[in-house]
């Protein structure tokens, strides 16, 4: 899975996606968005 999802602070943001697999599907950053920016990852588990 490859998307590019873009969230704006102070608003919520649904994304709805219907995983095919078990696995752990990283998140990343993918704009330059200042001090912390390399350590803005996260990751979706599904089991
Ligand atoms: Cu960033």
């Amino acid at each position: 899975m490859n998307m590019n999802f873009q969230v704006v602070p102070g608003y919520d943001h649904v994304l709805t996606i219907t995983p095919q697999a078990p696995g752990t599907y990283p998140i990343v950053c993918n704009e330059f968005c200042g001090i912390g920016h390399q350590n803005m990852v996260g990751k979706i588990i599904v089991e």
